[in-house]
């Protein structure tokens, strides 16, 4: 048996083969798995849990039908923090803490989205506590859906621009907030994605190794990342 992890699928209507891919890897690999872990960003936009996108429909479904044999635990992504109560009856999933600290086969291991270790990535920060103010969603939730997805797509629209103008540096972690996220947890495994940039990055920390995750994006294809009692091995999907 194994524990499964992705991220940063964002499911959207323009990428249909990835939805695709996610059906089968949900009636595949993830049928013989323990656990599934999402780790941020499962969508493209999550717009309130009463306005789902008909895009969405079959793999919400099938995230239900496999909800029944192996518990899945989904995440805060920045696209899709707006996922409450209902999002959990209809698919099947925990919604889990922004951080959280598993026991992975006995290594403990912290798990996040990512986009919190982007420190340096100052607009984005300011923009990440502006949406993630109870009281800006509330304003939010209370607007049509129309309203909804207008201000989303200027929101896209804005973030596109500012992310083209970006240095790459800036929108990668800072590894001092890996290192200080770390020790808080008191953990060397950590598991995240949001940056784009997968890989396993082995380190010193405190004097001990440590090791840095990162989970691969669905842009062009599929990929999960598997942990077994002999260690984590990405695979790809297509
Ligand atoms: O997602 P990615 O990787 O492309 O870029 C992120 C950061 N961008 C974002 C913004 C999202 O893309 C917007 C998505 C909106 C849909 C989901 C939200 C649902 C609720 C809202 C609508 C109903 O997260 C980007 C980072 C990058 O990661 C790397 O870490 O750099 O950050 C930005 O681009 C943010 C800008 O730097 C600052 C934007 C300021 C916007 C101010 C808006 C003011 C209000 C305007 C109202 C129309």
């Amino acid at each position: 048996m194994a524990t499964l992890f992705i991220s940063d699928l964002h499911l959207s209507q323009e990428r249909p083969e990835i939805t695709d891919i996610f059906l089968r890897f949900l009636q595949g690999p993830a049928r013989q798995a323990e656990e599934l872990y999402i780790l941020g960003d499962l969508f493209e936009a999550w717009l309130g849990d009463d306005m789902v996108l008909p895009e969405y429909q079959p793999a919400i479904a099938e995230l239900k039908s496999l909800s029944e044999s192996v518990p899945i635990y989904i995440m805060y992504g920045n696209r899709d923090f707006l996922m409450r109560d209902d999002f959990e009856t209809m698919s099947g999933c925990t919604l889990l803490d922004e951080e959280l600290v598993i026991d992975l086969y006995g290594t403990p291991t912290l798990l996040m989205h990512g986009d919190t270790l982007c420190t340096d990535d100052i607009a984005y920060q300011d923009f990440r506590k502006m949406v993630r103010d109870p009281a800006w969603q509330d304003d939010l939730l209370g607007k049509t859906p129309a309203e909804r997805l207008a201000l989303a797509k200027k929101l896209r629209d804005i973030s596109k621009t500012e992310t083209s103008g970006k240095q790459q540096a800036i929108m990668d972690v800072n590894l001092a907030a890996v290192e200080q996220a770390m020790q808080k947890q008191g953990v060397q495994q950590l598991i995240h994605g949001h940056t784009h940039r997968p890989a396993i990055h082995e380190f010193e920390l405190a004097g001990q190794p440590a090791r840095r995750i990162v989970l691969t994006d669905w842009y062009e294809a599929g990929g999960f990342l598997r942990c077994d009692a002999s260690g984590c091995q990405p695979e790809k999907l297509d």
